[in-house]
């Protein structure tokens, strides 16, 4: 058979072999079937590549333009689909048809990123998450783009450049990624008090999520819900995650980045594919313009929140999201989401900050996407109808037929035509606004420390002191002393004072002067719900619980685990010396999911050791001791089975509430889950300080 013979028959039993499977024969970007994808045209065997090889051009076209410019912020995310179900009774706040439909769900998409990094950065950086929502609703896209921090540095939106400059890698030299632990970040804050309240979040616990599912989601701004009658509310919104709030420790957070930098995003599709869908409940906190008026902030400043024990909040509906993204590029890249996407029966507030989103996301669509007809991308393309007099431009994609692109017209009986009423169209609230045109800040926003005080305040014992850790940690990465003094002198002082000393005392600088700045008297001194404490986990489902085994340990309880995270949705993962099968020590195999050393305890939530004859093989092998001893300083729930019950004293351990020792496993699974519910044992940080990180 000569070449050109086999080759054409190799091709014919592959096509016939894609259409038995059902699979599509590769083709170009025009439909025409390729017959070789491996070798380009040459001008003989060996001669030079034709210019005609319009295959070849066809697919390196395409490749050089893959990339499109990544966000200026957020560029890190994932994405994944879901819907909306609303409660009853919502009517009585707003008109919005998707929050008022009980008999419908709304698809939405969401997006849940990182600030500071770019797209190819760590997942568990300290830094805001930003939580974005599509809503797919019949009225249009609604999107409410917000984070998982309830304020925002600053209070106008013509400073945000110069601060996203300060915090995104130097101007110099492009470091750091990924972290806000540098000069001009620190620089900017130090000059800029309003950024007080936001940076105490920051440099908390929110800051350094345990998963992407357990973190709360706020609107930020004040909104406003307009109801039927037009009667019209303010509101802010929040996400409460099913899931509880939880958070990793600072040591933790460092190793991630390094040992598994995708950490959150694989959690997130691992707990859809699963199914346990990861839910947040939507409520918001609603009350009007009189009762603002009264309270000492002003609910306009985006640096301020409004205290859960002035208004609570109201649930309005649930997400569930339950199908992470299939094509990357095509959803999370090019979703576009703008807080001027805004249906009837909700509006906008006069905060400046907003004001300025409200061009400025569209703006960004328009360069990242390549012009006007982003909304036709599948993602961002609304699901009910739509009908524009739009025409043309770069990538149109829709074929209008008729006479008339405009209106009114005659020639096609005057269609599309405004709606009748505002039932279902768009109204904006119309709110009484008077005064000269001015650049200034009003006074009602001049009070940047009382609520940072609030917030710190409202922390337990554990948070205060990462808050302490966390200040002391960046501000030793920043090489001028002179921002430095500043942050103290000028914010944390003003803030709390233990804090300012404690960071002072840290970086061996002077302990400064109590403030005698005079804040807004509180009435409210803590608020309860500021606190990561006041979110628990309701369940275990998809913990991860790491079983440390050798050669010889015991099949019979790594069985009886197995069972146990069976019924309560748990993870478990028998991790060896390598990855051979195991020999138990009744002389079976046990099946190994990994090594130790390839899965580290920073990835598990917990950690067993299993009982066997084989304790000299535990304890000449650093890196099971290691593990042991990692997870014990991550403050995490550890079981010592049997023989392996002497390791509290060999590895000089000390015994509490999330530490036990048990011949069986069945005496401690109760409490066992307990502790794995509670996270982390809080009160273990002060033992551990001196075991080596
Ligand atoms: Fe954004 N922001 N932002 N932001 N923001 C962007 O839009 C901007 C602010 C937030 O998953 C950009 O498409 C200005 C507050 C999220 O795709 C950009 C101001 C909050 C996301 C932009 C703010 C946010 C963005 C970058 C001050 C919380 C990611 C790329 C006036 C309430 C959305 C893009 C996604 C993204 C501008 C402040 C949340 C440049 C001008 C406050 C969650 O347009």
């Amino acid at each position: 058979m000569n070449k050109k013979v086999k080759n054409e028959k190799i091709n014919q039993l592959e096509q016939e072999a894609h259409v038995v499977s059902g699979g599509q024969i590769l083709t170009s970007s025009f439909g025409v079937e390729v017959l070789d994808n491996q070798n380009s045209l040459k001008a003989g065997e060996t001669g030079p590549t034709l210019l005609e090889d319009f295959l070849l051009r066809d697919k390196m076209i395409h490749f050089d333009r893959e990339r499109i410019p990544e966000r200026v912020v957020h560029a890190r995310g994932l994405g994944a689909h879901g819907y909306f179900e609303a409660y009853e009774g919502n009517e009585k706040w707003t008109k919005a048809h998707f929050l008022t439909d009980t008999k419908n769900t709304t698809p939405l998409f969401i997006r849940i990123s990182t600030v500071q990094g770019g797209r190819g950065s760590a997942d568990v950086v300290r830094d805001v998450r930003g939580f974005a929502i599509k809503f797919y609703t019949q009225q249009g896209n609604y999107d409410i783009v917000g984070n998982n921090i309830p304020v925002f540095f600053i209070q106008d939106a013509i400073k945000f450049p110069d601060f996203v400059h300060a915090v995104k890698p130097e101007n110099g030299n492009e470091v750091p990624t990924g972290q806000s632990a540098h000069d001009s970040f620190w620089d900017f804050i130090s000059l800029n008090t309003e950024t007080a309240h936001m940076t105490t979040w920051v440099m908390s616990d929110r800051a350094i999520p345990r998963n992407l599912r357990s973190i709360q989601g706020f609107g930020v701004h004040t909104f406003r819900f307009i109801n039927a009658n037009n009667d019209a509310f303010l509101i802010k919104f929040h996400w409460t995650p099913k899931q509880g709030v939880a958070q990793v420790l600072w040591d933790e957070a460092l190793k991630l980045n390094g040992k598994d930098p995708d950490f959150h995003r694989r959690d997130f599709e691992d707990a859809i594919l699963q199914g346990n869908y990861p839910e947040w409940e939507l409520g918001a906190q609603i009350f009007t313009e009189e009762e603002a008026a009264q309270w000492d902030f002003d609910v306009l400043d985006p640096t301020k929140l409004v205290p859960e024990e002035l208004v609570p909040v109201t649930p309005l509906g649930k997400i569930v999201i339950n199908k992470y993204t299939d094509d990357f590029f095509a959803e999370t890249e090019q979703v576009a989401f703008s807080p001027a996407n805004i249906v009837p029966g909700i509006d906008f507030s006069n905060d400046p900050l907003l004001q300025g989103r409200l061009f400025s996301y569209t703006d960004t669509h328009l360069h990242r996407l390549g012009g006007a007809n982003f909304n036709q991308i599948p993602i961002n393309k609304p699901v009910c109808p739509y009908h524009t007099n739009r025409r043309g431009g770069y990538a149109n994609h829709e074929i209008h037929p008729g006479k008339a692109n405009y209106e009114p017209n005659t020639l096609d009986n005057n269609w599309p035509r405004e709606a009748k009423s505002d039932a279902t169209a768009f109204k904006t609230h119309p709110e009484k606004v008077q005064g000269s045109k001015l650049r200034v800040r009003p006074e009602s926003f001049a009070d940047h420390f009382s609520q940072a005080t609030l917030h710190y305040q409202s922390l337990a014992k554990h948070e205060q002191q990462h808050i302490k850790d966390a200040y002391a940690f960046e501000l030793s990465k920043v090489k001028s002393q002179e921002i430095c003094e500043r942050v103290i002198n000028a914010i944390l002082v003003h803030i709390d004072f233990d804090l300012a000393k404690f960071v002072a005392n840290e970086l061996g600088l002077a302990v400064p002067k109590k403030s005698t700045l005079q804040k807004a008297a509180a009435k409210i001194k803590t608020s309860k719900k500021l606190s990561i404490e006041a979110f628990p986990a309701p369940d275990i489902k998809q913990r991860k619980v790491a079983l440390l085994v050798h050669d010889k340990a015991s099949a019979q309880s790594v069985e009886a685990i197995k069972v146990w995270a069976e019924s309560e949705n748990v993870i478990i993962k028998v991790l060896a010396p390598n990855s051979a099968p195991i020999q138990s020590k009744e002389g079976k195999e046990i099946e190994v999911d990994g090594r130790q050393n390839g899965e580290p305890s920073i990835t598990f939530d917990a950690v067993v050791v299993i009982d066997g004859d084989n304790l000299d093989a535990f304890l000449s092998d650093g890196v099971a001791k290691h593990y042991v001893l990692e997870s014990y300083k991550h403050l995490k729930p550890i079981v010592l089975l049997g023989d392996k019950q002497v390791l509290l004293k060999r590895l000089f351990l000390e015994k509490d509430i999330a530490l036990f020792t048990a011949d069986s496993f069945k005496s401690v699974q109760d409490n066992f889950k307990k502790a794995i519910q509670a996270h982390r044992l809080w009160e273990r940080e002060d033992k551990t300080a001196a075991i080596p990180a």
